[in-house]
């Protein structure tokens, strides 16, 4: 039997919205648009400064490893949906959820090392598995074997090492029995209010247990049902701010009056940032910079976000996420990597040598992209330019393809060149005719990931 009340597809289903008899256009305004402007208080300014994100992906789904009777899923965390399970076959995984070597201090630890200064964790994905003991459900981490909070440990132990705690929170929920898809009946309507109540009280919750947390990460926002009702994004995000004045949420909260998903009607987001970036980048060609924040999120498999036993297609190497990185911090945005932690808690070896990797090069060029954001000049051929203060950094990608580089720089302008991590290699400068400067990088080596000149321009 097919799990009820799931949608099929990620499609952007566009169903007319009609609710019982009333249509979106008997909806009250003040749930319709609204201008946000860019927060500048201390919370958001962190957000910002923090850049580099990790992200997990945890639940019922990693015990099938992206596989369901002998067939490979591309999506793992979808399986419930694509491969048809039944909600009381896909609750017996409960019985079955045990990540006994599930260490949150030694995940804190390998993020610490890996330069990221924030980490999302799905408190509860799509299909409505609460990685807490959540007094509103039973169908949480408490009635399985490890019976153990696991969002509580992480929050602490990454709370101590200084990374920021994000938590993600499905509006989609495939167990719940008052979640709809789309609104047929009246009684449909009060099924979904009292799952809209269900959702506020569980952020209360996480709210209350983990005062924390620095973020709410919506998803699972697409439904007919819950975009048909802009007021109930409109009502779950005032009852987060009331309960967490600082926080800061994503776009994937709200829709406006004609469902159209994460903006309002004038085209700005909703909420503190766009997070619609999701295996894709924006595009660098504008000189521009974005006017709002924003963050970008790629997961290491092609479209996979939780554990697949299979590690096939494109894979991200550690300079394709360290790339990524660069163009959105010189767009002004953040970048958030995602790992699909085993059902055992741990995470795999592939995982934990991207971590590595991208930490070692962190380490010494992490000051490029922490607190770092972009200049508005043209994409140059060999890389990124980010800006902090009087400092800019050329991020060399392409170095095997050029020996001079020219920098958009005045050459009288710039006082101090450094190779970060290499300081003792000098790099000459000449000015062109129109007081540019220009570089010769050909006694860099060839870098593994990407070297970093830093320039020091006058103040
Ligand atoms: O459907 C989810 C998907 O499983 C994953 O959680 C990603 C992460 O951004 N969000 C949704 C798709 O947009």
């Amino acid at each position: 039997m097919l799990a009820v009340n799931t949608t099929s597809v990620l499609a952007k289903d566009s169903q007319p919205s009609v609710v019982g008899q009333a249509t979106i256009a008997s909806i009250a305004p003040e749930y319709a648009g609204t201008l946000h402007q860019k927060r500048e208080d201390a919370a958001m300014k962190k957000w910002r400064a923090n850049r580099i994100g990790q992200f997990f992906h945890f639940g019922l789904y990693s015990i099938l490893g992206s596989e369901y009777k002998g067939k490979r899923v591309e999506v793992g965390e979808w399986i419930q949906n694509t491969q048809r399970i039944s909600k009381e076959e896909y609750s017996k995984l409960l019985k079955q959820f045990n990540p006994t070597e599930f260490n949150a201090a030694a995940w804190a630890k390998m993020n610490k090392k890996m330069g990221v200064n924030y980490m999302t964790i799905t408190t509860k994905h799509h299909d409505g598995f609460c990685l807490w003991p959540s007094k509103h459900t039973d169908f949480s981490v408490e009635n399985t074997p490890y019976k153990k909070d696991i969002i509580g440990p992480l929050v602490k132990e990454y709370t101590k090492l200084g990374i920021d705690v994000t938590l993600y929170y499905s509006v989609m929920d495939w167990n719940h029995p008052d979640y709809r898809v789309r609104i047929n009946s009246p009684a449909d309507k009060q099924a979904m209010e009292r799952y809209m109540k269900y959702a506020i009280a569980q952020l209360d919750e996480l709210l209350t247990r983990y005062p924390e947390a620095k973020s709410i990460w919506f998803d699972g926002q697409w439904d007919p049902a819950y975009k048909s009702q802009p007021e109930w994004g409109w009502k779950l995000e005032k009852s987060v701010r009331r309960k967490h004045p600082n926080i800061i949420i994503n776009n994937r909260v709200r829709s406006d009056a004609h469902a159209n998903l994460d903006r309002d009607m004038s085209g700005q987001h909703y909420a503190d940032f766009d997070s619609s970036f999701e295996r894709k980048l924006p595009s660098d060609t504008s000189t521009e910079l974005p006017k709002a924040d924003w963050e970008a999120c790629y997961t290491i498999m092609e479209n996979g976000w939780g554990y697949s036993k299979q590690l096939v297609g494109h894979l991200k190497d550690s300079k394709e996420l360290v790339e990524a990185s660069a163009k959105c911090v010189s767009r002004n945005g953040n970048f958030m990597i995602n790992f699909g932690p085993k059902p055992d808690g741990t995470i795999r070896e592939y995982e934990l040598n991207l971590a590595k990797e991208i930490g070692q090069w962190m380490k010494v060029n992490g000051n490029a992209f922490y607190g770092a954001e972009g200049v508005p000049l043209a994409k140059p051929s060999w890389g990124y330019i980010t800006k902090k203060k009087e400092k800019r950094y050329l991020i060399l990608f392409n170095k095997s393809k050029e020996t001079n580089i020219q920098v958009p720089f005045k050459a009288d302008n710039i006082v101090k060149v450094r190779v970060l991590g290499a300081e003792s290699i000098s790099i000459p400068r000449t000015v062109e005719d129109n007081g540019m400067a220009q570089f010769d990088i050909s006694k860099l080596p060839q870098a593994s990931i990407a070297h970093v000149i830093e320039l020091s321009l006058k103040k």
